[in-house]
């Protein structure tokens, strides 16, 4: 490893002390900043996505710019899915969108492997330029099974995920062979970009939320162990993360995971104690505060930093994505205070 590196944010994750709390955010690169927004006038998502060289350079815009202490990959959940049949593309203010999705079996079945020499060498080539140059940790990353799922059921992004929640009940033999064929797909994808250079992995099950805590016990969680199983002999960090999950926590805790990543509905302490999770912790902050005055956000990010340094292992970042809405000078300030405020805490 480079004498210069910074692998605070890799200690945190292994619960290790760190001279101040390590800071990075979900989306972001993104329509935030006008050098995104610059380069996305020239490339649709997925060009920049395939042209290793332009992914690489908007993945390290925002640790250049905010003084982050991670990178991630610029890609997208959907990403793996097209080599593997799925026809998805990404539409502005939207999100992906689906023409083929998925309603049978016989869909199911027609879904390919995912080969990562063959059908994601641009992921690979991207993530070795990053450890190349980059002086901190790349985070690596997939969407998880149920959450591609939604994508690939409803067609788009869904308020309800009736369709999705439809094959869990009424197909479940269906939905388990879609499970284990997604779950395939994100050990290989996840062990590509590792191998590749990537120094920690975020499994994103954003909509996870959506279901009870005994849906998940039962349609989700053994194949949410089965991919952290699998990934363990990597060594390197294993994140967990889903958007309205504080019932869930607990299951969560049972994961093979290092760290858990939480959204703004649950504050870190309650984590902590109610649902009684001892992984290393990754969040908070409520995303809509970033449009608060200065103060009010503040005195919120302090109270994050506050709950979250009560233990080693913990990790600054939003409860969700950073939006268009945002500035850049917000989220430089923000990086700034969480770094000299967890820092003149550890020498209290
Ligand atoms: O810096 C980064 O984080 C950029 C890399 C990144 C990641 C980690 C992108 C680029 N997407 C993601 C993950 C992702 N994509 C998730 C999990 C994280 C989360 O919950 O936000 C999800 C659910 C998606 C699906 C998706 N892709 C959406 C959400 C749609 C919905 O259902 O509400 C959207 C808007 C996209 C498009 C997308 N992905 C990434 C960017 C920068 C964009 C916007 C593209 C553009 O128009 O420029």
């Amino acid at each position: 490893m480079k004498s210069s590196f910074n692998d605070t944010f890799l200690r945190a994750c292994r619960k290790e002390p760190t001279p101040y709390v390590p800071v990075w955010y979900m989306r972001q690169a993104g329509r935030y900043q006008p050098e995104y927004r610059k380069i996305r006038e020239k490339y649709s998502f997925f060009e920049m996505n395939y042209i290793p060289e332009v992914c690489a350079e908007v993945t390290k815009l925002p640790v250049d710019q905010l003084g982050v202490d991670a990178a991630i990959l610029f890609a997208d959940i959907v990403t793996p899915l097209k080599p593997i049949g799925v026809d998805v593309e990404i539409r502005s203010g939207i999100g992906p969108v689906i023409d083929n999705p998925i309603r049978n079996t016989a869909d199911v079945r027609r879904l390919g492997e995912l080969d990562p020499v063959s059908d994601i060498p641009f992921i690979t080539d991207a993530v070795k330029i990053l450890a190349n140059e980059l002086r901190v940790p790349l985070i690596g990353f997939a969407g998880a099974p149920f959450t591609l799922a939604s994508y690939m059921i409803e067609g788009g992004p869904s308020k309800n995920y009736y369709k999705t929640k439809a094959m869990m009940f009424t197909a479940p033999e269906t939905w388990a062979l879609l499970m284990e064929k997604l779950a395939d797909m994100t050990i290989t994808y996840l062990r590509a970009q590792i191998a590749a250079g990537a120094k920690a992995v975020q499994v994103f099950d954003s909509w996870v939320g959506a279901v009870s805590e005994a849906d998940y016990r039962e349609f989700i969680f053994p194949t949410m162990h089965r991919i952290f199983s699998s990934l363990k002999d990597t060594g390197v960090p294993l994140i967990y993360f889903g958007v309205g999950t504080g019932h869930l926590l607990r299951s969560f805790n049972e994961l093979p995971v290092d760290v858990l990543g939480l959204d703004w509905r649950v504050t870190i302490t309650q984590a902590r104690t109610e649902y009684g999770v001892d992984k290393a912790l990754q969040g908070n902050l409520e995303p809509a505060l970033l449009l608060a005055p200065w103060e009010t956000l503040e005195k919120k990010a302090k109270q994050v930093l506050d709950e979250g340094t009560e233990q080693p292992g913990y990790i600054f970042n939003l409860g969700h994505g950073i939006f268009p809405q945002c500035s850049v000078e917000t989220m430089q300030k923000l990086t700034a205070l969480v770094h000299s405020y967890s820092r003149k805490n550890g020498e209290m």
